[in-house]
């Protein structure tokens, strides 16, 4: 057997929605209530089983302090999949979404995407609906619930991220096979 394919993952989103904490939640199954300010980027490798299909994300944690901005634009090169977070109980974080994303399909263009309003546990103050709605409007992105602090749907949100990665992953590769099979023509 092969080892699994890796796949590239982001979180964007705004400084303080709790991006470092759901990673930690999912890699090592914790949460701290204090979280030092991410300098830069961190990352951390994860097995994801899909089904049948073991995966491997490498999951890039963006940190979404705006001078950090130049740095970014290298991380999201080879992404196959995206996460844009808000917290939940900040109407700001959640109309700084579109900013996020225009920044991510502008360096990846036509990557998927997931819409995370986290910090459920605290109750929304966006209302889901709303959120839900510019998701699927927007881009037919997934929407989902979470809270790193109680650990509600975070496995499912790494999975559905882990699935949207595959299926990127793999229509790039026929697409490029397709395109050698003409040029070989
Ligand atoms: P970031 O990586 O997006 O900047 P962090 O965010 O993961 O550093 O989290 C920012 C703060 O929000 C941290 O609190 C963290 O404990 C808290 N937090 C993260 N996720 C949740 C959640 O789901 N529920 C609740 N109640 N709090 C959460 P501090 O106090 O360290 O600033
Ligand atoms: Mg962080």
């Amino acid at each position: 057997m092969s080892d699994p394919p890796v796949y590239k993952v982001v979180l964007v989103g705004d400084g303080n929605v709790g991006k470092t904490s759901l990673v930690r939640r999912f890699c090592e199954g914790r949460f701290e209530e204090s979280r030092i300010l991410t300098i830069g980027v961190d990352f951390q490798i994860k097995t994801v089983q899909l089904g049948e299909r073991t995966v491997r994300l490498s999951i890039w944690d963006v940190a979404g302090q705006d001078r950090f901005r130049a740095f970014r634009d290298q991380f999201y090169s080879g992404l196959m999949a995206a996460a844009l977070v808000y917290d939940a109980t900040s109407p700001a974080t959640f109309f700084n979404l579109p900013r996020w994303r225009e920044e991510v399909l502008a360096s990846v263009p036509g990557v998927p995407m997931v819409v995370i309003g986290n910090k459920n546990d605290l109750g929304p103050v966006v209302p889901p609906a709303e959120a839900e709605g510019w998701a699927k409007f927007e881009g037919r992105m997934p929407f989902l619930q979470t809270s790193a602090l109680t650990g509600e749907n975070v496995e499912e949100f790494f999975q559905g991220l882990g699935y949207l990665a595959y299926k990127h992953s793999e229509s790039l590769k026929e697409f490029e096979q397709l395109r050698m099979s003409y040029s070989s023509r």
